[in-house]
């Protein structure tokens, strides 16, 4: 424990303003406010340096999906450290616990899976996934295939090549991205981007967009199409279900690799053990990393189909890789967070009772006349804000509303997302009914107090 253990939240935030520069953060602002310091947490619940309790409606930033405090995964990763606290896999090594976790993350995912590249983070998952998929049409004889094609609003993290995946604009503004034969297409947004068709006639014109899309790039110049199963950053957009079914038939159609990006679906959070499972999307990689280790430790991974693992093998060397590809104590606390999923059945009893109690709840808000649409799968949930209801017309200031939600949010101790005008729910996927209820009365009343401002003018995001 640091010598500030017993600091004053004055003392922390003087010290944090000076010395640390914080993710996605406007820091002029966030100094002159101070920042929360969370100190402490168990099960669902966090405590900050004022002793203050907030349920965590986020799971962290959706990754603590078993849970704070599970002594298993401590454990591991203290006896892990003891016995080797690091190694590499790079020049012909490897150790116990990464050899063990990459056979457990075989048996979990979908049949086509055996192989797994390990790394740091979701992001470096993605920019091997550039890598490898480029590395693989090369290798299999066709290296014009480079172009990989995503979707506007869509996150794959905050490197460079990351970011160039994903579809948000004030990203690429800074760092000038996207990284060259990065395509991106409409995103499947039926309340934004088709309130006026029906989500099923809907679904199929978004995932059409990659058909044109590859016949105006040409399909022997498209590598790979990347998508998350649900958007989680972007709002947990939940595509109509004639979405995926369309993006795979294309795919095969063109011959053209699919990527799943895992990072949040993945380890339960839809309800199944993969977002994949759920939309009955046949990927060719997995890109995984939060659940994975539930947060506990940073790890990441691409898992690669068989047949892309053949298409590698056949390539040589892939010069690709980092220091903490398959790091012991990363990988020991991720399979023991894998064992624990599976001994006490969490993804399954998430999807067959606690999955649907939440959504139920969840649905309850349609009748709300501060919401417009109402999102949700498994432990994912987004609540819509709108000023008139039944239009889709947003805020005329984007995200303010938001904002002013979460911060009553944290006020009723509930910590919940917004994303723009959306309030966003990902939970621990151990969440019990009662602490779902609790979080949705909490919810409730952050939502009434917006509503509240906004009739009464209080604050201005009309
Ligand atoms: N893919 C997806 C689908 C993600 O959601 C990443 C990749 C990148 O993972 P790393 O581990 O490099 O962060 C993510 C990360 C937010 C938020 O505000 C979401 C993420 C990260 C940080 C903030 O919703 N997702």
């Amino acid at each position: 424990m640091g010598s500030l253990h017993n600091a004053s939240t004055e003392q922390l935030q003087a010290l944090d303003a000076q010395h640390h520069l914080h993710p996605f953060t406007d820091t002029r602002a966030l100094n002159a406010k101070g920042t929360k310091v969370i100190k402490r947490a168990e099960g669902v619940y966090l405590w900050d340096s004022d002793d203050q309790k907030f349920l965590d409606g986020m799971a962290g930033l959706w990754c603590v999906n078993v849970g704070y405090g599970r002594r298993e995964i401590l454990d591991a990763a203290y006896q892990q450290m003891e016995q080797l606290p690091y190694y590499n896999s790079f020049f012909q090594t490897s150790h116990p616990p990464a050899i063990e976790l990459a056979a457990r993350i075989a048996e979990v995912t979908p049949p086509q899976f055996s192989r797994v590249f390990f790394c740091g983070s979701g992001s470096e998952a993605n920019d091997t996934v550039v890598r490898m998929v480029r590395h693989y049409w090369s290798a299999v004889g066709q290296p014009d295939k480079k172009v990989i094609i995503s979707r506007e609003n869509a996150y794959h993290g905050s490197t460079m090549a990351g970011a160039s995946l994903g579809g948000m604009k004030p990203m690429h503004a800074q760092g000038g991205l996207p990284i060259p034969d990065i395509e991106h297409i409409m995103q499947p947004h039926w309340f934004i981007n088709g309130f006026d068709e029906t989500p099923e006639d809907f679904g199929l014109r978004a995932a059409q967009a990659l058909e044109e899309r590859i016949l105006a790039v040409g399909p022997e110049r498209v590598a790979a199409f990347i998508g998350e199963p649900v958007q989680g950053a972007g709002g947990v957009i939940v595509p109509p279900d004639t979405y995926w079914p369309e993006i795979q038939r294309i795919c095969k159609a063109y011959d053209i690799l699919l990527v799943a990006d895992e990072v949040i679906c993945g380890f339960g959070r839809t309800g199944n053990w993969f977002g994949s499972n759920t939309f009955d999307i046949e990927a060719d990689l997995l890109a995984i990393a939060k659940g994975l280790s539930s947060g506990y430790l940073p790890i990441g991974g691409v898992v690669v189909s068989d047949k892309v693992a053949e298409g590698l093998e056949a390539g040589g060397d892939f010069n690709h890789g980092y220091t903490y590809s398959g790091h012991p104590a990363c990988a020991a606390a991720a399979l023991a967070n894998i064992e624990l999923m599976q001994r006490e059945r969490i993804v399954e009893s998430a999807g067959d009772s606690i999955a649907p109690y939440f959504q139920k709840r969840l649905a309850e808000f349609a009748e709300h006349p501060l919401i417009g649409q109402v999102r949700g799968v498994g432990l994912l949930g987004a609540l819509q804000l709108v000023p008139d209801k039944p239009s889709n017309t947003p805020f005329a200031k984007g995200g303010v509303v938001g904002t002013v939600c979460r911060e009553h949010c944290i006020r009723n101790g509930l910590v919940m997302r917004a994303v723009d005008d959306a309030m966003i729910l990902s939970p621990p996927l151990v969440i019990s009914e009662s602490e779902i209820d609790e979080l949705f009365d909490k919810a409730r009343r952050s939502i009434d107090q917006t509503l509240d401002d906004y009739r009464n003018s209080r604050i201005d995001f009309s």
